[in-house]
């Protein structure tokens, strides 16, 4: 065929339309880019344009390229595709989708979500995730854990599962509780979005930087002869370029938080606030009434475990949790609310804190019958 239509007159334009092919292909099929640069390795959460929300086919991408890196890598950078999202979180849709159809994603999709997170807290090589943009829930697993976060004045972090009828997960209960006082207990309950350089006052991020820097930034990281001297470096010169002393937005309110969040029980936490009578307190009364009744509760005993447990501990017991609010009603809820209808009201089972009795958050915790999480 090539033969008879000659050389010159099909093959190159045909291998043009092919190559054009493959890369329309490549752009629906590539939902992440690894690539390297020398002995360093960079990951691209590539979806776009759906905030680069985390799935099982990335999931089983980067698992076994960090691996490999791991060995043979003097440095990892992982950052989002686009200006909006470093990662919106994980593909809880997906999940629940197949839950309902009594699918096995809810045992695969956290199982192997949490085995990459605790993969990035035990990684044995330089990794830097350059949280620009959302970094919500899964995004949140993919970069807190590991030794260097780089926030931008565009980093809009949240843990927002209260809203969905889940638990702040991806290791939630390990890095909530070591924040600052009771911050993370309070930015677990409210879903509380934190800005820009407030990512770093809080200790999430470990360091800031412009995103007009950005690019910079990632080309002297990659140039770094011997990055585990040089790169902390490098983000220390970059933030303190960027940093302008800006105080937390939250510093006003922390002896508050700090009383507030201190009480035993969800209920009690909510007679502190009432007792407080400002605007503030109102505000933050009215954002937890909205929440899951179960999801408080359960992510109230879930800090306060992982307050005393390791990384690994922490995994295990949440994928305990997965696999029960899995089986229960409120994520289903929840996700149809946010994400799918979209009507933002969703229909709590219990409605109420009341009716969400100790043992039934109890039996949340409880080993699993079989396939537990080992780490
Ligand atoms: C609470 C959440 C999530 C959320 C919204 C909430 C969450 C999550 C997503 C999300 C965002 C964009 C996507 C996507 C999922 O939104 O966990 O697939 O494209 O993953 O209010 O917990």
């Amino acid at each position: 065929m090539i033969r008879y239509f000659g050389k010159q007159s099909l093959k190159v334009p045909t291998t043009r339309f092919m190559l054009n092919s493959m890369k329309r292909l490549m752009s629906t099929v590539d939902e992440v880019i690894l690539q390297t640069s020398g002995d360093k390795g960079v990951i691209t959460l590539n979806r776009p344009k759906a905030l680069n929300a985390l799935n099982l086919t990335m999931i089983r991408k980067i698992f076994p390229s960090l691996k490999e890196w791991e060995k043979d890598k003097s440095m990892v950078i992982i950052k989002g595709a686009g200006d909006k999202a470093f990662c919106a979180g994980g593909d809880v849709r997906a999940v629940t989708e197949s839950g309902k159809k009594g699918g096995s994603l809810p045992q695969e999709f956290f199982r192997e979500e949490y085995m990459l997170n605790n993969l990035i807290g035990t990684y044995q090589v330089p990794y830097i995730a350059l949280i620009h943009g959302i970094t919500m829930g899964g995004g949140v697993g993919l970069s807190v854990h590991g030794q260097y976060r780089v926030a931008t004045e565009k980093t809009l972090f949240a843990m927002p599962e209260m809203a969905i009828g889940l638990f702040p997960d991806v290791g939630g209960s390990y890095f909530l509780p070591r924040l600052g006082g009771k911050l993370g207990l309070y930015l677990a309950l409210t879903g509380h979005r934190l800005k820009g350089l407030d990512v770093l006052r809080a200790g999430i991020a470990t360091h800031f930087v412009e995103s007009s820097s950005l690019q910079q930034l990632e080309n002297e990281l990659l140039d770094s002869k011997n990055p585990v001297q040089e790169v902390p470096k490098i983000l220390s010169k970059y933030t303190s370029k960027c940093d302008n002393g800006q105080p937390f937005s939250l510093s006003q309110h922390m002896q508050t938080i700090n009383k507030c969040f201190s009480a035993p029980s969800v209920e009690e936490i909510l007679i502190l606030l009432e007792k407080e009578g400002t605007q503030w307190a109102k505000e933050i009364l009215n954002t937890l009434n909205k929440m899951s009744p179960t999801s408080m509760k359960v992510a109230l005993k879930q800090l306060e475990e992982g307050s005393v447990k390791s990384l690994q501990e922490c995994l295990s017991m949440e994928y305990r949790l997965t696999q029960r609010f899995c089986q229960d009603h409120d994520f289903y809820e929840g996700v149809r609310a946010v994400l799918i209808d979209r009507d933002n009201t969703p229909k709590w089972k219990p409605a109420t804190l009341e009716e969400v009795t100790t043992a039934k958050v109890n039996s949340y915790f409880d080993p699993l019958p079989s396939n537990e999480l080992e780490l």
